[in-house]
């Protein structure tokens, strides 16, 4: 008789063991300006699929609605994590942060949907002409109630500034549901840090005690350099159309799953091996599907 399979454990993550997540539509760019960014429903599960079959193992989620707009439209919540439960392992993240243009309310509504992680920016911050809005009794509101509905939120830190906002929050309201402290470097956006080493290694060291794992993504044409800094110093990736939309110079990406395949070369370079979206869940501590 073979034994039962044994469920990963969080001793059983092993460090080389790296998460890609993939953000592959964010809110910012226009179908219009860019007609290959996933923005129907159909469009995000077959990502999805394939960015899961490139070595991603969570997808930071924004919907659109039917003019291909940002949205945060309940019953579209609700349906895009009933599909991407239905068809593919990855790991669920809604984005809490939105457009630039959401309201709080309905930022805070997004949990309704039950993902297993959400996003949760740990600041305001100047985000090219505008203003990504995150006071701190927003902050608070938000990961109060992701602790009461068992969603484990992915702390975003746009700045130095938010990394001891993240310690005043955890010391405050205590941690996460599942007791890990995943957090993600947003890097490079004109008007928070700066897309760089120096600056990724500032905010690393900076992090407080309780976080148990860290990954990073670089803007633009910082992505390749705040990935390879985050390989160097043993943290995770993020990748996608929401961050970056060309492989090089004027060479569009067409795919996400060509960054996704990218990440996991670069992790391959530095050994480590694209984690599994059981081994992410224990990673973070989500809650049981
Ligand atoms: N769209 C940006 C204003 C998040 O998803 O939580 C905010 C953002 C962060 O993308
Ligand atoms: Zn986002």
């Amino acid at each position: 008789m073979s034994a039962a399979p044994v469920s990963p454990t969080a001793a059983t993550v092993p460090p080389e063991a790296l998460l890609v997540t993939v953000a592959p539509t964010g809110a910012e760019t226009s179908k219009a300006d860019c007609p290959q960014l996933p923005t129907t429903l159909e469009e995000l599960v077959v990502t999805a699929q394939e960015c899961e079959a490139a070595g991603a193992a969570m997808m930071h989620v924004h919907i659109r609605d039917d003019e291909h707009r940002p949205t945060l439209d309940q019953g579209r919540l609700h349906e895009t994590v009933a599909a991407l439960r239905e068809n593919t392992g990855l790991v669920v993240q809604l984005s809490t942060g939105g457009s630039v243009h959401d309201p709080l309310d309905a930022r805070l509504k997004v949990l309704d949907a039950a993902p297993d992680s959400c996003s949760l920016t740990m600041g305001t911050t100047n985000f090219g002409d505008d203003v990504f809005s995150n006071p701190w009794p927003f902050v608070c509101d938000l990961y109060q109630l992701s602790q009461e509905r068992q969603v484990v939120p992915e702390f975003e830190l746009f700045d130095l500034g938010h990394v001891a906002a993240l310690e005043r929050l955890l010391r405050t309201y205590g941690l996460p549901h599942g007791g890990r402290v995943h957090v993600d470097l947003v890097m490079g956006v004109p008007g928070g840090m700066p897309g760089t080493t120096d600056a990724l290694v500032a905010a690393v060291h900076a992090l407080p005690d309780a976080v148990t794992s860290w990954g990073a993504t670089g803007i633009g044409r910082s992505t390749l350099a705040v990935g390879l800094a985050a390989l160097s110093k043993g943290g995770h990736l993020r990748v996608g159309m929401e961050d970056v939309l060309t492989l090089s110079r004027g060479v569009p990406v067409e795919r996400n799953s060509q960054l996704v395949e990218r990440a996991v070369a670069m992790g391959e370079l530095a050994q480590r091996r694209p984690m599994t979206p059981a081994e992410a869940r224990v990673l973070l501590g989500t809650r049981p599907l």
